[in-house]
């Protein structure tokens, strides 16, 4: 799918208003791509209304993010007057909870920008569909199609890819040589790397730390060949507390979490896990971990998620049944 294809298409559609959506609790890889997006689309379509859309809000360190960067979000998105809808940094509708059946019911062709595993049906919900699992973050995608059509990035443009990408990346751990490329012609725009970074490397509040503190005090430890796998649960940042569990020396870990009778499940392990046992998170395991529970689950080979209803300790029961699973049938 080329950049010109989508301009096409908002013409053919006679465009007058188009919808960018993010994830639920959309993350700053989301809206910084989002962001980059629209200031792309304008430089075709300077008529066009584009709002950037998170129903399912936008999580707390991205709210700081969208001040600083002076990026505008809209909560309530106008979905059934959008001519066209962009799905930004994720494939599927289903996490979108409430807006679900809106989505569903509109006309307007979608597109989709993603970087996360194909959900099943993906390719069959959108009129062009641009998914690179290869890049590390969405903003990635976003930088390229600039490159594509020999658009020059606006400073504040450069910032907010440059920040997507540290986001997604682990402040550049994650990031492969495409990574190192892109991140080179950012800071060539005028981004200073040093600054923006120190600016989102915020101290955690103390909720936080409790709950990977939390995660830690209940954890389950399973030993599964060479591998440790850490099970526990907590009631919010089950992300954070899922990756704590790993930097702490677990290989994989599943943690979790029931909020307002919805159940969250965050996986993580590490590089050696992932690439000797070519299990892949999103698709192995939280896919069919989502379809079992009756929801939806996806995401990457490293860093995945569910969303389903159901019990903690029975999720995590399923959780580590498929991993074991997956061991004892090497790929
Ligand atoms: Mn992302």
């Amino acid at each position: 799918m080329s950049v010109n294809q989508i301009i096409d298409l908002l013409k053919k559609q006679q465009a007058t208003f188009v919808l960018l959506l993010c994830h639920k609790s959309a993350d700053a890889d989301a809206v910084c791509a989002a962001y980059a997006l629209q200031g792309l689309l304008k430089r075709f379509l300077p008529d066009l209304v584009i709002d950037i859309g998170a129903p399912q809000g936008v999580n707390k360190p991205t709210k700081q993010l969208l001040d600083t960067l002076s990026i505008s979000v809209n909560l309530k998105p106008n979905i059934e007057s959008a001519s066209v809808i962009f799905l930004v940094d994720m494939n599927t509708v289903e996490q979108l909870d409430e807006v679900v059946d809106q989505l569903k019911a509109s006309s307007a062709p979608l597109v989709i920008i993603d970087h996360h595993a194909y959900s099943p049906g993906a390719e069959q919900i959108c009129e062009f569909c641009l998914i690179n699992e290869q890049a590390a973050a969405t903003c990635e995608i976003i930088y390229d199609m600039y490159q594509q059509v020999g658009v020059q990035l606006g400073l504040n443009e450069a910032k907010a890819l440059f920040t997507g990408i540290a986001f997604d990346t682990r402040h550049f751990a994650l990031g492969d040589s495409d990574t190192f490329r892109i991140a080179g012609g950012l800071v060539a725009v005028g981004v200073d790397a040093r600054a923006l970074l120190n600016l989102f490397s915020n101290p955690i509040d103390n909720s936080e730390r409790l709950a990977k503190l939390k995660a830690c005090k209940r954890v389950k430890i399973v030993k599964n060949g060479e591998w440790i796998i850490a099970l526990s649960h907590v009631s919010a940042y089950e992300a954070s507390a899922a990756k704590s569990l790993v930097d702490l020396g677990a290989h994989v870990s599943a943690v979790a979490g029931k909020k307002a009778g919805k159940l969250e499940v965050s996986l993580r392990c590490n590089r050696d896990f992932s690439e000797k046992t070519g299990i892949h998170l999103g698709k192995d395991i939280s896919m069919p971990l989502g379809e079992l529970l009756g929801g939806v689950g996806g995401g990457h080979a490293m860093a995945a998620g569910v969303n389903a209803k159901g019990d903690v300790v029975d999720v995590l029961d399923k959780c580590l049944k498929l991993l074991e699973e997956k061991l004892s049938s090497p790929v």
